[in-house]
């Protein structure tokens, strides 16, 4: 399988172009073991891009041999976004080395990070530094629970922007404007065309798309990457009924 040196440079030459990008998360814990064949197939055909992998809190100790299972199939990169340190394999691409800039919690903005470095120094994961943002989307989101911090107003389009800026003029190379897994309410189109008009940067959005329409909304307001996660994990068809 090809050997994705450079997952970040990629991304920014997809922006460059205009290119759109499309990432699958996958949450370890909620793998239906028995259907993981059927799982790679449906990620083969689709117009994925990239391969995520984590989740708020992960129990499984199935990570790497998940990986390990993917790469065997799917030629994509597979990049960590972990809910915490325990969650790191070495089978993976790279990594989102996320911080939490919208809360101020001290444990996802520094003790995490502290604790995942002496780790991923002794891997070849890519490391792509990756402002986490989080908005609010209707309910109260299991990131919001696991990392006891306030999500970002959704109508406070000023305070998600500087926080966006700030997070681009401290080194991050990513931004994601999360809204939470199974959200309510996707990420406001209005934000993302604000974050995305003014950053340099590449923007992610997730949380809360399941339809073929928010999707190119979401693209046509800037964004380069969108994460879809829970609408495939109820419905292996979903990239087959969209397209
Ligand atoms: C969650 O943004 C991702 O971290 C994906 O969200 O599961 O709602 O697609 P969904």
């Amino acid at each position: 399988m090809q050997n994705n040196q450079n997952i970040y440079q990629e991304i920014v030459n997809a922006k460059a172009h205009n290119r759109k990008l499309l990432a699958i998360l996958l949450d370890p814990d909620k793998i239906v073991w028995e259907q993981l064949e059927l799982l790679i197939e449906r990620i083969i055909p689709s117009p994925a891009t990239h391969v995520f992998i984590g989740g708020s809190l992960v129990r499984t100790n199935r990570i790497d041999e998940l990986i390990i299972r993917l790469k065997e199939k799917i030629n994509l990169p597979i990049i960590l976004f972990p809910g915490n340190p325990s969650q790191i394999s070495k089978e993976a691409d790279g990594i989102l080395f996320l911080s939490l800039l919208s809360g101020r919690n001290p444990d996802f903005l520094i003790e995490h990070q502290v604790k995942a470095a002496p780790i991923l120094i002794q891997t070849k994961l890519e490391i792509i530094p990756t402002a986490y943002l989080l908005i609010e989307s209707g309910t109260i989101t299991a990131v919001e629970k696991v990392s006891r911090t306030k999500p970002l107003d959704r109508n406070n389009l000023d305070l998600t922007l500087a926080t966006a800026q700030a997070a681009e003029m401290m080194g991050n190379k990513l931004v994601y404007l999360e809204a939470g897994s199974g959200a309510k309410n996707a990420v406001p189109t209005e934000m993302v065309q604000l974050v995305s008009k003014n950053l340099n940067i590449p923007v992610i959005v997730g949380g809360g798309i399941i339809a073929f329409e928010q999707i190119n909304k979401i693209y046509d307001s800037g964004a380069d990457i969108v994460v879809i996660g829970t609408a495939f994990e109820k419905d292996l068809n979903f990239f087959k009924t969209i397209l």
